[in-house]
C-alpha cells in the first residue's frame, strides 16, 4: 500500500494526496512535520535523508520532493491522464511545475511566513509588501496561458495543474491585494469543484 508521511497543512504535502484524491489510490497518511515532528528521527532519516516532508513508499519504492512524488504517482499509476504521453504537453505541465519551485515560492514563501507564521511585531511589511508586488507581476503570466486554455498544460487537468492549483487556494487565502486575474480564477474555480481538491486543498492556511 502507498504510504505518504506529511501534515495536511503542508502545501508540499497537499499536492501529493490531491494526486492520491484525484486518482483514489489506497492509502494511509502519516503526520509527520510540523507539531506532529517525527523528521529527525534514524527511521525517517533512512527513508529520507533530506528530513522534510512529503515523502511517499510504495512497495520498494521511496520518493521524496513533491514533485518528483507528483510525477511519480502520475506516470505510474494514470499515465496518459495526470501524466500526459504527449511530449510536447509533458513539457508544458513539466515547465509550470519547476516554475513554481524555481520562480514563485519565493514571494510566496515570503508573504505565507511573513503574514501566517509571524507574530504581527514581528513582520517585515516592507518585504511582504514587495513579495506581493512580485507576486502581481508573476500570476498573469499564469493568466496569459489559460486564457489559450482550461488547463496550464492543455484542455484537461494534468500533474501540470497540480502545484500551481495548491499554490493558487493558498494566494487567494491570504489577506492580501492581487491583481484581476479573470482566467485564473475561472481555473481555480474548476479546480474548486473537484472533490480531491476540496479534501486535501481547500484546508485552512495555517
Ligand atoms: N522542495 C521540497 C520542500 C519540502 C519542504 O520544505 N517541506 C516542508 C513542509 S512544506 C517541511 O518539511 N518542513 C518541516 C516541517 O514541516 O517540520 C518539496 O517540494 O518536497
Amino acid at each position: 500500500m502507498l504510504t505518504v508521511w506529511g501534515r495536511p497543512n503542508s502545501l508540499n504535502v497537499q499536492k501529493v494526496m490531491w494526486v492520491v484524491g484525484e486518482l483514489g489510490l489506497e492509502h494511509q497518511r502519516i503526520d509527520a512535520g510540523g507539531v506532529f515532528g517525527g523528521l529527525d528521527t534514524p527511521d525517517y532519516g533512512a527513508l529520507n535523508p533530506n528530513r522534510k516532508i512529503p515523502t511517499i513508499q510504495d512497495g520498494p519504492v521511496v520518493v521524496w520532493e513533491s514533485h518528483a512524488c507528483v510525477r511519480y504517482l502520475a506516470a505510474r499509476y494514470n499515465p496518459g491522464g495526470l501524466w500526459p504521453e504527449d511530449l510536447v504537453i509533458r513539457a508544458h505541465a513539466d515547465m509550470w511545475m519547476d516554475w513554481l519551485h524555481t520562480t514563485l515560492m519565493a514571494p510566496l514563501g515570503v508573504v505565507f511566513w511573513g503574514l501566517i507564521r509571524t507574530p504581527e511585531p514581528q513582520r517585515d511589511p516592507a518585504a511582504i509588501a514587495r513579495a506581493v508586488d512580485e507576486l502581481a507581476k508573476l500570476w498573469p503570466l499564469v493568466d496569459a496561458v489559460l486564457a489559450q486554455q482550461p488547463f496550464v498544460a492543455c484542455k484537461r487537468l494534468t500533474m501540470g495543474d497540480i502545484p500551481l492549483g495548491a499554490a493558487c487556494h493558498r494566494y487567494y487565502n491570504m489577506p492580501i491585494e492581487r491583481p484581476s486575474l479573470p482566467h485564473v480564477e475561472a481555473w481555480h474555480a474548476r479546480l474548486q469543484e473537484r472533490r480531491a481538491y476540496q479534501s486535501h486543498v481547500m484546508l485552512p492556511v495555517t
